[in-house]
């Protein structure tokens, strides 16, 4: 029993370790910058005319998290749709569902979206330094709120 309660606490501490930033685990880049590695994000509908990404189901924000990644690293990226619609994921230069997906970074498609209470998920190699969205890319929805930002430093 003893045994049972001290390993939980190892894992629990390991655990908060790796979940410092809400919506995934990091590494540390260097003495102060902590990257991103691993996103877990969660579509869904806020209300009937707005929609949106969160780091819970139960906490779906527009603008979604913003997510700080390092130039060339490798991400993973999980998105799991618990709302009722069709959503899907993809990183764009601008906050529009016609721009081009960057670095092959895109779960679904607006054609072959992600559906209620599926999930994906995509690896991917960041690209060069700079401002980024990401965004749903089924028509329309990036307007009524979709969509959050990317920041990726050198
Ligand atoms: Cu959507």
């Amino acid at each position: 029993m003893i045994l049972i309660v001290v390993m939980s606490g190892v894992f629990a501490e390991l655990a908060m370790k790796k979940t410092s930033i809400k919506t995934g685990s990091y590494e540390k880049s260097s003495p102060q910058i902590y990257t991103l590695i691993t996103v877990t994000l969660y579509a869904g509908e806020i209300s009937a005319i707005c929609d949106g990404f969160g780091d819970s189901p139960s906490n779906i924000t527009t603008p979604g998290p913003s997510l700080i990644f390092m130039a060339g690293q490798t991400v993973t990226v999980t998105l799991n749709n618990v709302g009722s619609m069709l959503h899907n994921w993809a990183i764009v230069s601008e906050k529009s569902s016609e721009a081009p997906v960057l670095w092959g970074a895109q779960i679904g498609s607006d054609s072959i979206p992600v559906n209620s209470g599926d999930s994906g998920s995509v690896t991917f190699t960041v690209g060069s330094a700079g401002s980024y969205y990401y965004i749903c890319q089924i028509p329309g929805q990036v307007n009524i709120g979709m969509w959050g930002t990317i920041k990726v430093n050198p």
